[in-house]
């Protein structure tokens, strides 16, 4: 059935379309702002995004150059009979290609080790607790089934005094700043992953764990939980609004905490009234 043959080109031509197509269209891209297909809003960002396409590009190549293999030989090799209803072509057996073994071992084992060393430099300037900024921490972010509970330092400057901001899926940092938070779990795994930021991190239960990054860019963006954590694990969205200055930022602090102390006051009120 030589049919075969065009229903993998098919299926091959679909794919690599996808992925030349996908750079020109917001949607199918890595998330960015609206209308900045290419602009990545943090410094790691950008290196992440390379990395991304440089693995793109090994995929794709050699996906191509397996795909073209598949097509031709399920087309050539194709199992013809003769009008007496004979095959046309003895089946050959091989017992393997030793050489072919190791070239094709060797090969994708060196673009691994090539990958491993390029991308070190990254992945320590992330991850690596020594690259991380000297800076207090703006804030600390613990994961619950099914939301993160953001806690800001009060008036005080410190955090986990009784004067601390709480609020539910809403982080707020400062534009062109390095920012630190301290990631918690309180039930099971979590992930907090801000895809716009090119940032994600398990919140692991019993685990401190410090994350930074910052962003060029003002706006509202998205927190998503990247790691399968229940039945509500949908409902762990929660919004990061970039302020543009330090200003704004205190102020919303500001109104947060009077809003909290009143909705506090109106409570103790309501329950001496009884
Ligand atoms: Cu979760």
């Amino acid at each position: 059935m030589r049919n075969w043959s065009i229903l993998f080109a098919l299926a091959a031509i679909a794919s690599v379309a996808a992925f030349l197509y996908a750079p020109f269209s917001a949607d199918w891209w890595l998330p960015n702002p609206p209308d900045q297909t290419h602009h990545v809003i943090s410094a790691f960002g950008r290196e992440i995004d390379n990395l991304f396409l440089i693995i793109l590009f090994i995929t794709g190549a050699v996906f191509i150059g397996t795909q073209v293999v598949l097509v031709y030989s399920s087309y050539k090799f194709v199992d013809e009979m003769d009008e007496h209803g004979k095959p046309k072509r003895a089946a050959t057996y091989s017992h393997g290609n030793n050489r072919l073994e190791v070239i094709w071992t060797i090969i994708p084992g060196a673009i691994l080790v090539f990958l491993a060393v390029y991308q070190v430099g990254t992945w320590a300037s992330i991850k690596f607790r020594s690259a991380a900024p000297r800076v207090a921490p703006l804030a600390e972010i613990t994961a619950r089934q099914f939301q993160w509970v953001i806690r800001y330092p009060g008036p005080d400057g410190r955090l986990n005094s009784p004067d601390d901001l709480v609020v539910v899926n809403d982080f707020h940092f400062v534009k062109n700043k390095q920012t630190l938070i301290y990631l918690k779990s309180s039930d099971v795994l979590h992930s907090f992953y801000l895809p716009h930021l090119r940032i994600k991190q398990d919140a692991v239960p019993g685990l401190t764990i410090p994350v930074w990054f910052d962003s060029d860019t003002a706006g509202s963006f998205e927190i998503a939980c990247a790691e399968l954590c229940g039945w509500g694990h949908y409902k762990m969205r929660g919004k990061v609004t970039i302020h543009e200055t330090e200003t704004d930022f205190q102020r919303w602090v500001s109104d947060q905490l009077t809003e909290q102390n009143k909705s506090q006051l109106t409570m103790t009120a309501g329950a001496e009234g009884r």
